[in-house]
């Protein structure tokens, strides 16, 4: 059985960019179903705080955001490789579309006709609750209205199609990377969205493109249970080697807190016990899980030390 636990749920894009990363790695996992909304007393006695989905737990181990979780299975399994050579601009694509292509996609496919395809025709209290924590979720951040969103949209699939044209069959050409994948999760939504998937209809080369991607599948996988993850965490003894780097600004052993600077912005609190240009690392310790150490990629995150008072 696969040490990777995935806890995640089914119709969440971020997800689904790791779900298909396993896949293309050919790396089996184990999948923990979590709630879309909260509360997530499970998912918060494993990460301290952090609610976003996903986040992977090897072990006593819990790994943050999927630009981090996407290094941790390329050390894994380093082929087929995320990061090609010959793409340099593959992880800063990434970014762009992980949150503007995202934000985009997901205003447009969440207006009503593409909720209610989402959601399968919910009942009004399901819209409502999910729109409460959502809210609550995206804080202070200024979302776009459906009129940007539908423009800007729009602007970024012809610009991808007019990529993809010419020749593919990845966004970069011959080599597949994680710049597909986070087109992909972005576009794999928007299909979601039933009648208002067809602003994806006039770009012929980018559903093709979206095919393949989608194609990929996601690896062998069986399900655990939130309980038996956080047992397996309490049980596992060891904690993956960290070092907090010279030099840095930070002394191991300090107390700080990692807070996602975008959204879905709760603190985690812990002792400082990794910490280079890539990663940060809190040890901490919860009543069922045990000491945890818990890992957050350095970019969308703000590292500080707690004050005494
Ligand atoms: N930067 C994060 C973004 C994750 C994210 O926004 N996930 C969405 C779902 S796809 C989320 O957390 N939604 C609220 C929730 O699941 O509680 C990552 O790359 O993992």
């Amino acid at each position: 059985m696969s040490d990777l636990i995935l806890h995640h749920y089914p119709s969440s894009p971020f997800s689904e960019k790791i779900r298909l990363i396993f896949g293309l790695k050919g790396l089996a996992w184990r999948s923990v179903l979590i709630p879309p909304i909260m509360p997530k007393p499970d998912v918060i006695a494993l990460t301290g705080g952090y609610r976003k989905t996903p986040f992977m737990q090897i072990g006593a181990d819990i790994y943050c955001d999927s630009a981090l979780i996407a290094r941790v299975l390329e050390a894994r399994q380093p082929t087929p490789t995320l990061y090609p050579a010959s793409v340099p601009l593959a992880v800063p694509f990434a970014q762009w579309a992980d949150a503007t292509l995202f934000w985009a996609a997901v205003t447009w496919t969440m207006q009503p006709a593409g909720a209610a395809a989402l959601f399968n025709n919910p009942a009004p209290e399901v819209m409502k609750a999910f729109g409460a924590d959502r809210a609550a979720f995206t804080g202070t951040m200024r979302r776009l209205t459906l009129a940007d969103a539908a423009v800007q949209l729009r602007g970024y699939l012809s610009a991808l199609q007019q990529q993809l044209a010419q020749g593919g069959p990845y966004l970069f050409g011959d080599t597949i990377s994680i710049a597909d994948f986070s087109v992909a999760h972005a576009l794999w939504f928007i299909r979601r969205g039933g009648p208002v998937a067809d602003i994806l209809s006039p770009h012929e080369a980018l559903n093709t493109w979206l095919d393949r991607v989608l194609a990929i599948g996601h690896g062998p996988n069986e399900r655990l249970s939130s309980a038996e993850a956080i047992t397996m965490a309490a049980t596992a003894g060891t904690q993956a080697p960290t070092l907090v780097e010279a030099g840095k600004g930070f002394e191991p052993g300090q107390a700080v807190t990692v807070t996602a600077t975008d959204y879905g912005s709760d603190p985690v609190a812990g002792t400082l016990v990794g910490l280079s240009a890539d990663e940060v690392v809190l040890r901490r310790t919860d009543e069922r899980a045990g000491v945890v150490q818990v890992h957050f990629p350095r970019i969308g995150f703000q590292l500080k030390k707690e004050s005494s008072t």
